[in-house]
Formats: C-alpha cells, sequence, structure tokens
C-alpha cells in the first residue's frame, strides 16, 4: 500500500480539469432543447430506478396489498378440503384485501368435513364458498394460499394466479407477487408477518392503518400455526414462535378453547373405540380394520390414536365405505416409509392404488376387486392385512 503524495494528487485534480473541459465545452454547444431533453430522460432514469429499488425494499406483506389494491375484487383460493391452516390465511389476505376497498371471495374446492375444520369454520363464522370448476371462481385474479398450484376442480390447470403465499415446495408462482417459505412450519406464520408489516393494530392500542386484527381473525392464524405444527412442536421455525407472540394481545381464548376442543360426533368416537380394542399388534406395528364406517375422515383419526400406544411405531387402520376400502397409515418408524409400505401392499390389487410421504400415507381398495369379483382372484381381509405387516416389515 503506497501513500500518494500532494503533488501527485493535484497533478490527478489537473488531469480531470482538463478531461471536463471538452465535455463542458460540447454541452454548451449543444442545442437547448436536446440538452433540456438530455436532463429529462436523466432524472427520469434516477426517478425510475429509485422507484423500483424502493418497490423491491418494501416488505413483501406491503407489496401484496399494492397488488390487491389494483382490483375491485379478488378470489382468495385455499387447497382442497382446507385445513385451519388455509382458512385462517385466506381470512387474513381477505382483511388485508378489505384495508384497500377490495371485496374478496374465500373459496375452496372439495369439502370441510374433519370437525377441527368445521368447528374452525363454524366458530369463527368464517364466510366460505365451495367451487366445483373454474366458471365458479368469484373473480379474475386468483389469490392461492397454502398451496401454490391451484388443482381440485375443473379446469385449475387453467387458473394464473396473481399472488401466492405458500410453505410448501413446488414450483407455483403469481402473476404479480410470490411468496412461498418453506421453512416455515405454517403459512399462516406468514400472514402474520404480513399484518405485522402493513401495521394493523391490535386491541385498538397501536398501528398506523385502518387495518384492525379482530380476535376471529387473531384466534383464526394462531389455530392454524398450531395446527400444522402439531402445536408447535413439530416442522416449526422461530417464525412460528415470534408470529404467536405477535398475536397473543389479540387473541380470544374463549374461542380458541372451541376451536381446540370440538364435540366429536358418535360414529368417529365408535371408530376410534374399535382401533383401541380390536387392534392387532405384531412387534412394533399395529393393524386394525374397523369394518363398515359413515365418516372416512374417523380412519386416519383412529390411525392418530392408535399411535399413542407405547411401544408402536407404526399404523394402519382401514374400513369400508361405499364398496372402497379406505386405509390410513402413520409411522414414526425410521425404518417404515409409509407410502411405500402402503403402495406395496396393494400393488398388484386391480383398481387399487396407495402411498403418500414416509410418516403418513393412505390409500383406497376397491372391494369388489378385494373380493375377486374384478379380473383378479382377490385376497380375504386377513390375507390382507398379513400383506400389510410384511409392507411395515420391509418384506414386501
Ligand atoms: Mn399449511
Amino acid at each position: 500500500m503506497s501513500y500518494r503524495s500532494t503533488s501527485d494528487s493535484r497533478a490527478f485534480a489537473e488531469a480531470d480539469v482538463l478531461a471536463v473541459e471538452p465535455v463542458v465545452d460540447s454541452i454548451r454547444s449543444l442545442d437547448p432543447l436536446v440538452l433540456s431533453l438530455l436532463v429529462l430522460g436523466l432524472v427520469g432514469l434516477v426517478l425510475g430506478g429509485w422507484w423500483i429499488v424502493r418497490w423491491f425494499r418494501r416488505p413483501p406483506g406491503v407489496r401484496l396489498q399494492r397488488v390487491l389494491r389494483e382490483y375491485d375484487e379478488v378470489a382468495v383460493l385455499m387447497h382442497p378440503n382446507p385445513d385451519p391452516d388455509a382458512m385462517s390465511c385466506a381470512m387474513g389476505i381477505g382483511a388485508i384485501a378489505a384495508s384497500v376497498d377490495t371485496d374478496a371471495t374465500l373459496q375452496f374446492a372439495g369439502e370441510i368435513r374433519h370437525q377441527e375444520n368445521r368447528a374452525f369454520r363454524t366458530v369463527l363464522d368464517i364466510d366460505l364458498e365451495s367451487v366445483d370448476s373454474n366458471s365458479e371462481l368469484a373473480a379474475d385474479p386468483v389469490v392461492l394460499v397454502d398451496h401454490n398450484t391451484p388443482r381440485g376442480f375443473t379446469g385449475a390447470q387453467t387458473v394464473e394466479p396473481v399472488a401466492v403465499v405458500d410453505h410448501h415446495p413446488g414450483n407455483g408462482t403469481g402473476t404479480a407477487f410470490t411468496d412461498v417459505r418453506t421453512a416455515y412450519g405454517a403459512a399462516s406464520t406468514i400472514v402474520v408477518e404480513y399484518l405485522d408489516e402493513i401495521g394493523a393494530s391490535r386491541d385498538g392500542t397501536d398501528g398506523a392503518t385502518d387495518l384492525e386484527l379482530s380476535a376471529e381473525l387473531a384466534t383464526g392464524l394462531l389455530y392454524g400455526i398450531q395446527s400444522d405444527t402439531n402445536h408447535l412442536t413439530n416442522g416449526c421455525s422461530k417464525a412460528e414462535f415470534d408470529a404467536c407472540a405477535y398475536l397473543f394481545p389479540a387473541i380470544d381464548e374463549d374461542l380458541l378453547d372451541r376451536i381446540a376442543n370440538p364435540q366429536v360426533s358418535d360414529d368417529v368416537l365408535r371408530v376410534k373405540a374399535t382401533a383401541i380394542t380390536e387392534k392387532r399388534i405384531e412387534g412394533p406395528f399395529a393393524v386394525c380394520d374397523v369394518g363398515e364406517i359413515t365418516n372416512i375422515d374417523a380412519i386416519p383419526q383412529a390411525a392418530d390414536e392408535l399411535m399413542h400406544l407405547e411401544g408402536v411405531t407404526a399404523v394402519v387402520v382401514y374400513g369400508e365405505y361405499d364398496g372402497t376400502i379406505h386405509l390410513s397409515g402413520r409411522s414414526r418408524d425410521d425404518r417404515v416409509h409409509m407410502g411405500e409400505a402402503l403402495r406395496h401392499a396393494v400393488d398388484d390389487i386391480p383398481m387399487a392404488n396407495a402411498g403418500g410421504h414416509a410418516r403418513m400415507g393412505g390409500g383406497q381398495v376397491s372391494v369388489d376387486h378385494m373380493n375377486g369379483i374384478g379380473p383378479s382372484d382377490g385376497i380375504s381381509r386377513p390375507e390382507f392385512e398379513d400383506r400389510l405387516f410384511a409392507a411395515l416389515a420391509g418384506e414386501r
């Protein structure tokens, strides 16, 4: 490293002046009109650049609010059979839209069956509409929450969402706004951050906008986070805890209790009881046929219940509904990839399908085909159960 002497820097200064002089001369010789146009162009460039920088430095919640403000009406679309995380996200986006006078219709494909999801919708009095095809979407601009590719209704593949807010992996994007954070445990967490960024008021105490965080919205978002993270025990990031702390002043404990502890219908309890009393256990695995059922949501719930059994690391519960055997499996055993195990268990039964993730899987088998009424010879229930155990043990 060398230091430049004073004479050197003077020499540089003189050289600079010498270089600048011809430029100044040529500017002087320009036509005043051309000169003013040049100056205007330069100012435009600087302003444009500044605007672009400002736009991208705005927090995402503020950017989404700006995008929503462009429309009179939007459809906020949840994934099929929406869960509390999807529903509370939709509520939150609806509130952000309302803060800029944009009408939001909250829509979903499929059904809301699970008692937890039904209680969520009823207790928080959320206005949700179901759709069977893209022609039923309430508006052209669609905001996707808790998923990033439209699915589950006719024409879903033709829908190009304007905005996407999600925490699942995938390549889906919105034309104007995309915020997918796969490290987050719940999409509701992202929406909570938006509310904070926009400056929503909690309990009328703080906040700088017209957006007030109602008790219903705060409670919904808290429960959305809780239900997607198994009550903050699974798949959480620090963001989930921060979001819960942010929501705390606005939540309503009574509403929360009613959502978290809904009454369970008689048939669901009966299926759970059957699973508990009739299960067959082999080593660390439990399998149970719960017979004919009237509510297919009872099956995964019964599987969850059996997972509480000490010493059991993987379970499969199945029951018959409307001519189809529905299977639901759970695993906390690193040796058992539940989706693969179920797939292997039914792979040579015609019209059967099964699959899923490592810890959770499901499937359907047509009773006719299992009985051999279809093209194959069929298999008996005890044989089917042996297959399930073999698949769990990795022997199929
Ligand atoms: Mn979710």
